[in-house]
Parts: C-alpha cells; structure tokens; sequence
C-alpha cells in the first residue's frame, strides 16, 4: 500500500491544477512516439506525428485517464483493474512504455511549470508515474 502525505498530495494537486490535459496529453504522447520510435507500432496507422488529430485525441485520452489517478490516489489497483487487462489482453502495449511515458509527462509538466517544479515536487511526481505505471501493468501476466 503507498502512502502519501500531505505534502505530496499537495504538491500533485497544485500541479494537476493548473495541467491543461488536451495541449500536455498531445504533447508527451507525440514525444513518446518520437524519441521511442518502436512505440507507434502498437497504433493503427497513425502517420505522421505533429499536429496529428489522433495522436493529439490519445494524448487528452491518455492524460485525462491519468487525472483518474490524481483523484484516487489511495485505490490505484482497483482504478486500472480494467486498463491494464485492456492494455494488456486487447492492445499488447509493453508495460515498460507506461514507465517511459511517465518519464516524458515528468519533463513536460517540468518545462511547463517550470517554477514549481521543485526538487520536492520532481521527487513526488517521479513516485506518481512510477506507481501509476505500476497499477497499469497490475493485470499483466
Ligand atoms: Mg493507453 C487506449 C489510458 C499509456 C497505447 N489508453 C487507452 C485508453 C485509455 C488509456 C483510457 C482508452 C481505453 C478504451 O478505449 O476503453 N494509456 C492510458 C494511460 C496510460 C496509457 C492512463 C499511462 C499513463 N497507452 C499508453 C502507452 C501506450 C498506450 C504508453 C503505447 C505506447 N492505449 C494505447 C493504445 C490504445 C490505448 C494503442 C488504443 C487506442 C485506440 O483505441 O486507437
């Protein structure tokens, strides 16, 4: 079971507040596809991939989903229970690209927020990705 303190829930919320889900979820998405180039192969016909329309709506997709976590921070299992079978069964995604993915949102949300991002904030946001990445691979087997 993770624990979170005060603190931490503080400082993902303070941040989740200001996180515009469709421009930072278009964003890390499209440069997880570029600096990972394996990871578009999982998505049907994607083409190019700036200023796409759908890896711009996966992106929001992806990230709202994330704001699931920030809101259940105590009950992660259970909130992708379903996700990860279904990224698991249906849409054989590696596990390892919801680590990677987690560590390019960390260095979008940085570069947008920059002046909050303190070391403090890096260090629970890190623990965020991890443990979010974490509950998606859950169901894997
Ligand atoms: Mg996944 C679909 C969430 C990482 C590949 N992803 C989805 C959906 C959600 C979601 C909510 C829609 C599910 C549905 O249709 O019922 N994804 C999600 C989260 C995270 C993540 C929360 C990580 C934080 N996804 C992820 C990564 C990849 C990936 C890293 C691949 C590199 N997701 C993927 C694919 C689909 C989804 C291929 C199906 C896309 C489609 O329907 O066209």
């Amino acid at each position: 079971m993770v624990h979170w303190s005060a603190e931490e829930k503080q400082l993902i919320a303070s941040v989740w507040s200001k996180v515009n889900v469709e421009e930072c979820g278009a964003e890390a998405l499209a440069r997880l596809l570029i600096v990972y180039p394996w990871t578009p192969r999982v998505f049907d016909n994607f083409g190019a991939i700036i200023g796409n329309p759908k890896v711009r709506a996966h992106g929001k997709k992806v990230l709202t989903s994330f704001g699931e976590a920030v809101k259940n921070l105590e009950n992660l299992k259970t909130t992708y229970a379903k996700l990860s079978e279904l990224h698991c069964e249906k849409l054989h995604v590696d596990p390892e690209n919801f680590r990677l993915l987690g560590d390019i949102l960390i260095i979008v949300l940085a570069a947008h927020f920059t002046k909050d991002f303190t070391p403090a904030c890096q260090a629970t946001w890190q623990k965020l990705v991890g443990v979010v990445a974490h509950a998606l691979a859950y169901k894997y087997h």
